[in-house]
């Protein structure tokens, strides 16, 4: 850890405050490029601690950038983890405001549903799909809080990996009868497609991903409690919406999933 904690709490109220103010900051490590991977958890547990201390719960965890496509859009190499908050999720079908946000991206996302506890390290694909309730489709609405999306990897940890909005839609299955690897994923923006994908795309399976997160959060001496809903992680690039788009995604045995933004 290269960082004390004051510090630590000063850049999470600073990055929480950017978030709920939707304006963008540059990114963290410009003025602390010091700043080591711990921090960046820390920094975002802190942002945790402090919705949490407000009343918020906390909802769901997330893996991002753990498809190739994802990872070449943002020029990094590893994936990350978060979280999302209660007042993050929207219905399926709803309007999305966009004057609560800065400049969002929307993105298909295989998620699950555990019905045991997972705790790394140790974990792989096979306990994963043993803890496995069942499977749901989700859309992630992405919003970094840091100008023109520009950042790295440990600045984005840091805020809470652009976790912003989320819908969960279509319908949920167990998962014998699915083949997450080569379920299919299209993504329509206002009745065309621009992205399509499989779940191979998730880091050859999207279980991999809630197997690297297990491992991840042992390390910090936390685990993936049983009952938690977990987004793995885009499967195609993010997509840039604006007022008025339409997105709708279909997920092969999952049905579909959509929103509007206004
Ligand atoms: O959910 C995600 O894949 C987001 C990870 C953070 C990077 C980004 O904002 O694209
Ligand atoms: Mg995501």
């Amino acid at each position: 850890m290269a960082m004390n904690r004051k510090d630590i709490e000063a850049l999470a109220a600073h990055l929480e405050a950017a978030e709920l103010e939707a304006r963008d900051v540059t990114k963290i490590t410009d003025d602390h490029p010091q700043m080591d991977w711990a921090d960046a958890y820390d920094i975002q547990d802190e942002i945790r601690r402090r919705k949490e201390s407000r009343g918020h719960r906390t909802v769901g965890l997330k893996a991002g950038l753990t498809s190739f496509a994802k990872m070449k859009q943002m020029g990094v190499d590893t994936p990350c983890f978060g979280f999302v908050s209660d007042y993050m999720a929207r219905a399926e079908g709803a309007d999305i405001r966009m004057d609560e946000l800065i400049h969002p991206k929307a993105e298909a996302e295989i998620c699950i549903v555990t019905k045991a506890p997972l705790r790394g390290p140790g974990c792989h694909v096979g306990a994963v799909m043993a803890a496995i309730d069942f499977v749901l489709p989700a859309v992630e609405i992405i919003d970094s809080r840091y100008r023109d999306f520009k950042f790295d990897l440990k600045s984005v940890i840091a805020d809470n990996t652009s976790a912003s909005r989320f819908v969960v839609g279509g319908r949920a299955r167990d998962v014998e009868s699915l083949d997450l690897r080569t379920l299919g994923v299209v993504m329509e923006k206002n009745g065309r497609i621009v992205a399509m994908a499989a779940g191979a795309a998730v880091l050859g399976h999207p279980a991999a991903a809630v197997a690297m997160m297990a491992n991840h959060l042992g390390r910090r001496g936390q685990e993936i409690p049983a009952g938690s809903f977990i987004m793995t992680g885009g499967v195609t690039e993010a997509i840039a919406v604006a007022a008025g788009d339409h997105i709708n995604v279909r997920f092969q045995d999952l049905g579909s999933v959509g929103m509007r933004f206004v």
